[in-house]
């Protein structure tokens, strides 16, 4: 696609799709595919599959090194790793949350019978505007859960005092967050604890995978049984707890992944610039841009799409993308609070989520990764120049972008 093509070259008006693969958001890294062959191999032949072997404990002092933090507990994804903090630490009642984010945040603190109490984000930086959570604390909060949303660290400074304050917990769900820095300190050393995901979409993974990671010794130990059903020796348990174990495989896909840490960073901020450079100064366009003095994992390429500027949406935009084999994201459309069963149960009226709302209808989160190329980039945001150049006739002959229908299917 050059953008002195016509229209109907368009994959959605009939042209051929740009791409004949579909480009995904969150391709998986694999890494030096012959170290984790071989590191598989050698689990098969020890027969050590799960229960805290090697490699899992390998793989925590890697991530507890990188990080610079005391603890890691590796569990079989983020969500159980929030859950068995959230019941390590205590947390009843009400907790202030962004809605804002992956839904498993929300999710983790109602499957405890903990209401998740929605705040606003700040517009420019997409984290929980420590203001509103000041205004939202009742007499049944216990704790505040902050999501470094994209690897971009909440203000953390402003939600510690306020804890402090308050007399909170503070705890973070770092899912995006892991190789990312605050003032020259490595996310994973704020609040009680913070919890990374390594799901096979993010830049470094175990396939299926989270940790847990603290300064904290008690809680350490505590979050250690409850992984473990609350096991403390053979026929032993001592506390309430589940099976939140990583697997032995998913640690050597983990310790493989971590030696290509650097590799995969440098990637991803080739192709971020690259991307930067490709729709800098387009009106209506705006890039979430990373502090670049601080260490960043640039695993998300975050656009807001400004309707009014642009004259075509971003669902218009997306619908143009997918029809061209880029599977574009609308994370995390349309906010946990518009989603079941939070949607039914709290009246519209009590939510001041006026951020959110707006960023709900303009975020587009585009591929990057070790998938993708330099040349790819540019043809996508040609597509995009060209779909922005042409926004008034393509809004003609397009349906209503609320209508129009998004495939699901992925593969
Ligand atoms: N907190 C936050 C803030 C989070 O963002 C997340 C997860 C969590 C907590 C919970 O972490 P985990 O319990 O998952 O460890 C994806 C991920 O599934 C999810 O982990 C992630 N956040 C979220 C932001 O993104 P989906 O529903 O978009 O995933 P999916 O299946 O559409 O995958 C994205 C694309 O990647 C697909 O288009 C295809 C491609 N893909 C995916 C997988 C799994 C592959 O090519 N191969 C694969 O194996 O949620």
């Amino acid at each position: 696609m050059t953008t002195n093509k016509g229209l109907a070259e368009l994959a959605i008006f009939g042209g051929e799709p740009t791409f004949s693969e579909k480009l995904h958001v969150g391709r998986p890294n694999i890494g030096d595919r012959a170290r984790l062959v071989e590191r598989i191999d050698n689990l098969l032949d020890t027969r050590l599959l799960t229960n805290n072997g090697p490699y899992v404990q390998e793989f925590e002092q890697r991530v507890a090194e990188c990080v610079g933090v005391k603890h890691c507990i590796a569990t079989c994804n983020a969500t159980v790793a929030l859950e068995i903090v959230i019941k390590a630490i205590g947390l009843t009642g009400e907790v202030i949350v962004p809605s804002f984010t992956f839904i498993a945040t929300a999710h983790v603190l109602r499957w405890q019978d903990i209401t998740p109490v929605f705040c606003d984000v700040n517009p420019d930086t997409h984290s929980i505007d420590p203001h509103q959570v000041e205004s939202l604390i009742t007499s049944r909060t216990t704790g505040i859960l902050g999501v470094h949303v994209w690897g971009q660290p909440c203000e953390i400074d402003a939600l510690t005092e306020l804890a402090n304050y308050h007399k909170l917990t503070l705890l973070f769900d770092a899912a995006h967050a892991f190789g990312c820095s605050y003032n020259g300190k490595m996310i994973g050393n704020f609040g009680a604890a913070e919890v990374f995901s390594f799901h096979a979409t993010k830049f470094v993974n175990t396939f299926e995978g989270g940790a847990i990671v603290t300064n904290d010794d008690d809680l350490a130990l505590r979050l250690r049984l409850m992984r473990n059903f609350g096991f403390a020796g053979y026929d032993k348990v001592v506390s309430l707890g589940l099976n939140g174990k990583m697997s032995e495989i998913s640690a050597a896909m983990g310790l493989t992944s971590l030696e290509s840490l650097d590799d995969f960073t440098e990637i991803n901020r080739c192709n971020y610039l690259h991307y930067q450079q490709e729709l800098a100064d387009i009106p209506g366009i705006r890039m979430l841009l990373y502090d670049e003095a601080q260490q960043c994992n640039y695993q998300y390429i975050v656009f807001e799409v400004d309707e009014h500027r642009t004259q075509i949406s971003r669902d218009h935009l997306l619908a143009i993308l997918w029809a061209e084999n880029i599977l574009a994201r609308r994370y995390f459309f349309p906010g946990c609070h518009n989603m079941e069963p939070y949607f039914s149960e709290i009246p519209r009226e009590s939510l001041q989520l006026s951020a959110t709302e707006s960023l709900v209808q303009r975020v587009l989160v585009l591929p990057t990764g070790t998938t993708v190329d330099q040349a790819t980039i540019t043809k996508i945001c040609q597509i995009i120049k060209f779909a922005l150049e042409n926004a008034f006739e393509i809004k003609q002959r397009m349906p209503v972008a609320n209508k129009l229908d998004v495939k699901t299917t992925l593969f």
